[in-house]
């Protein structure tokens, strides 16, 4: 599938030999430190969440960081509209993660109501969708190729839950013709999205979270009980919504955790190779 990778290796090492215009990466599932690539290349991330109890302000932060940090353009789609009481309720949710984010609401199974979608999978475009198990992903595919062939399947009835239907990642041309040629990769549905090495990401997301703490007194302001703390000032004047510093603050420190893990198995490994 030329570009197209699955990788899942001891040696965080690949990431130097590859040279793509994007890769997303994120710690395997499990505890041993190791990377998995995600897909390379990719233009848009279709970041998927339905309007039900899918919808998840803090695991939609963290596919945002994801997509920042690799420079990739976030789109979230919200589906299952049809099936919503308030839909325009969770629109505003995921506007307010933050300001110049990309969403769109639709009824994944109608050819009609996705076809905003479609601006994004021009010609030369790539496309990857990810989203948990059931929330309709390769519903949406199937609907911008315009086919039903890709297996979808219903999710559970006593939790809404998806059945993990799509296994393997997908890539599918879509049509060419206006709105068409562009390349969509569908991918399993994520039990858990974990963090390492997105500094750069937590960093644009927050980033007037970031702002504000440039005028705590201290550099190393922990923001806690520190005087003079522009963060805890903010949320005094209600400025700043705590719920997001402590997702900001939450999200930094699994990151400054775990890529300082990733560093030191990776010095430990090449210390191991030398020694071979
Ligand atoms: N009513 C309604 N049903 C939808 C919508 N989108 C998806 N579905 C249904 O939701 C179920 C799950 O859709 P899938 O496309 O299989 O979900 P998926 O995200 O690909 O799931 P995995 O492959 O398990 O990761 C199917 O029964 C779809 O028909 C929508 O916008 N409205
Ligand atoms: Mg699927
Ligand atoms: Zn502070």
């Amino acid at each position: 599938m030329g570009d197209w990778l699955l990788i899942e290796r001891g040696s965080l090492a690949i990431e130097r030999i590859l040279r793509r215009t994007s890769l997303f990466k994120r710690p395997a599932p499990g505890d041993d430190n190791r990377l998995q690539l995600i897909a390379a290349n990719v233009d848009t991330l279709f970041i998927v969440t339905s309007c039900d109890q899918d919808f998840n302000v803090a695991r939609l932060e963290r596919y945002l960081v994801l997509a920042h940090d690799v420079g990739v353009r976030p789109v979230v789609v919200l589906t299952k509209a049809d099936l919503a009481v308030d839909a325009a309720a969770y629109v505003a949710a995921a506007k307010a993660l933050h300001p110049a984010l990309y969403v769109e609401l639709v009824n994944g199974r109608d050819a009609k109501s996705v076809s905003a979608l479609a601006a994004f999978c021009g010609a030369g475009e790539t496309v990857a969708l990810v989203g948990s198990s059931g929330v309709g992903k390769s519903t949406l595919v199937n609907s911008l190729k315009g086919s039903d062939s890709i297996a979808t399947q219903a999710v559970r009835e006593s939790d809404g839950r998806g059945l993990h239907t799509t296994t393997v990642r997908e890539m599918h041309r879509l049509g060419v013709g206006p709105g068409g040629g562009g390349w969509l990769v569908d991918t399993p549905g994520m039990r858990e999205l974990k963090m390492s090495e997105v500094g750069a990401g937590v960093t644009e997301v927050f980033d007037d979270i970031v702002e504000i703490t440039l005028n705590c007194r201290f550099t190393n302001c922990s923001h806690v009980d520190e005087p003079g703390c522009a963060i805890r000032a903010g949320i005094a004047d209600r400025t700043l919504d705590p719920a997001r510093v402590v997702r900001w603050r939450k999200l930094r420190d699994e990151d400054v955790a775990s890529t300082a893990n990733a560093a030191v198995q990776r010095s430990r490994r090449a210390r191991s190779s030398k020694a071979k």
